[in-house]
């Protein structure tokens, strides 16, 4: 069997258990005899190696005449990567800012990538991209994770300290835009005077003239607040989640017992945030959603996508993210046991970890587990456990919980799976959040300096000490999944991204006509924080 392609090398070196270089990866491909000198370069490997490096493949395409000049004449698509169809640029670029166009040009592109072996001349072995080879310039880090932290036992008093913890950060994020006042004070003041107040959304609802009332509750008790139809910021009514904290400021009632809102405020992004970048030209791909073991796994435009990963264009792109949904997992929703492909989940992670191996062995990879995943389904939910760890430990990627604040060479990343979307999505009107655009539902997250404000619907809460799903610092990146629809767009510059996903469409998703962006990758450069989307599918 040749081995045409970057992804065949490295989904060959992965069945004898290693990972690979990229540039290793490269080398082999460019060998006029790809599968001996993968053989060769296998030999030359210490015994306990893990990853396959350039050093292993130079070594034995030294020591290997046949395998670097080729006895045999390589097959014709050897060293070349096949073509692809020509995929028009990606129209889903739903930017709503200044942003870099989408991609302009099919993914995979051999030329210059020096994968490329006539058979009758033999390559040289350094002639391939070289990537920067410096990884003490990487770095990445992680803030804001439970895993390891979890203290719930699931009793009552821990969703009191839960939500008093929520109350806490984000009032203090508020206090400034209001005079607040506690609701028992409130209570005491005499009525006609102004009145502000940060708390937390308990309940929305009209009044018989159609003016809003809003109930907000603070740490001493529940105040009603009431915004008249007429006035312009009735509007933002419109955006309220239950339990989100804001602050409103107004008028006391002349009987006191009630707010008249002049001005209602979100925590919100500051307007002159300016975000981090790095210091080099560096890139990061953002993905998520790739569900392996579902009958609609995308393999094909995987492997696609893990091939251009291994060519000069995709040089600078140092790091992989990916915001959850591994696999496609057992149980999640009702019937989905008659679309898996592999149904033993401990054997989806497995396979996940195979696809994985294709991924170039010098990039970092950090992962976040999704609601498909075998963790805890409530938020925020732990990284993967030792056993799934050492199932996917041949990529030493990064493992952390959901959500994760990483920190990649200076940027923010904010990476959370998504599932407060779906909610975000239901309860707040079309032009503010819908599927087609899920970039402005996640914008409404960073207005409200929270992943899943809205507790008790689709997205469960884990009672812990602190509420993990506040956002603390405001990211410079916001990376989504779930919804399996590609977004981004720049919010008061912070850049969202939904990342779309790897499966195609299933069953249910066709009953209620989702239609998703299947086999994209968003990268962003972390230097000048432009992002371009590439298609594989
Ligand atoms: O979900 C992907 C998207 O599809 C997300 O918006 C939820 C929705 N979805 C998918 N399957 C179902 C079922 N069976 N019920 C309700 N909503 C669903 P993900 O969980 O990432 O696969
Ligand atoms: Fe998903
Ligand atoms: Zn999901």
């Amino acid at each position: 069997m040749p081995l045409e392609t970057p992804a065949r090398i490295a989904q060959e070196l992965a069945s004898h258990g290693y990972n690979a270089e990229r540039e290793a990866v490269t080398l082999l491909a460019g060998a006029s005899n790809p599968d001996a000198a993968l053989v060769a370069a296998v030999d030359a490997a210490e015994p306990d190696t893990l990853v396959i490096t350039a050093d292993h493949v130079r070594a034995a395409l030294d020591r290997n005449a046949t395998a670097r000049t080729g006895d045999t004449p390589a097959d014709a698509t050897a060293g070349s990567v096949p073509a692809t169809p020509g995929d028009p640029p990606v129209s889903t670029g739903t930017t709503t800012e200044k942003q870099e166009a989408a991609s302009r040009d099919a993914p995979v592109e051999t030329e210059g990538s020096g994968s490329a072996g006539t058979g009758t001349e033999p390559p040289a072995p350094t002639g391939s991209f070289t990537r920067d080879p410096d990884r003490a310039k990487r770095s990445l880090s992680v803030q804001g994770d439970v895993t390891g932290q979890s203290t719930g036992t699931g009793e009552y008093d821990e969703f009191v300290t839960v939500f008093r913890d929520r109350y806490e950060k984000l009032s203090k994020q508020l206090r400034g835009r209001v005079n607040h006042r506690p609701t028992d004070s409130l209570q005491a003041m005499p009525g006609g005077g102004d009145a502000g107040l940060v708390g937390m959304v308990n309940d929305v609802r009209s009044t018989a003239n159609g003016h809003w009332l809003i109930e907000l509750e603070d740490t001493k008790g529940v105040f009603p607040c009431l915004v008249m139809k007429d006035r312009p910021i009735a509007d933002l009514v419109d955006q309220l989640l239950l339990d989100e904290v804001i602050a409103v400021d107004g008028t006391l009632s002349d009987d006191g017992g009630i707010i008249f809102v002049d001005s209602l405020h979100f925590p919100d992004i500051p307007r002159t945030y300016s975000p981090n970048t790095a210091d080099r030209h560096v890139q990061a791909a953002l993905i998520s959603d790739v569900h392996v073991g579902s009958q609609e796994f995308m393999a094909d435009a995987w492997h696609r996508f893990t091939d251009w990963l291994h060519t000069e264009e995709a040089e600078h792109v140092e790091y992989l993210l990916i915001a959850g949904d591994m696999v496609e997992g057992v149980g999640i929703y009702p019937n989905q046991d008659e679309e898996l492909d592999i149904i033993d989940i401990y054997d989806q992670y497995e396979a996940f970890s195979e696809y994985l191996k294709e991924v170039p062995g010098d990039m970092e990879i950090q992962m976040i587990p999704g609601n498909h995943d075998a963790v805890r389904l409530a938020e925020p939910q732990p990284g993967f456990d030792e056993e799934l760890r050492d199932i996917m430990s041949a990529h030493d990627a990064n493992i952390t919980g959901n959500p994760s604040l990483v920190t990649v060479e200076g940027v923010k990343i904010l990476m959370y799976h998504g599932v407060s979307l779906d909610e975000v999505i239901a309860e707040l009107p079309e032009d503010q959040a819908s599927y087609d655009e899920p970039h402005k539902a996640m914008f409404q997250l960073l207005k409200k300096r929270h992943v899943a404000p809205q507790y008790g619907g689709k997205t469960r809460l884990a009672p812990e000490e602190k509420d993990y799903l506040v956002m603390e610092e405001v990211p410079d990146v916001f990376h989504t999944g779930h919804v399996h629809k590609l977004g981004w767009g720049q919010y008061r510059k912070v850049i969202a991204v939904n990342s779309g996903c790897w499966q195609a469409q299933t069953d249910f998703q066709k009953s209620v006509n989702i239609d998703p962006d299947a086999g994209y990758a968003p990268i962003l450069d972390l230097d000048t924080l432009q992002m371009t989307v590439r298609k594989f599918s």
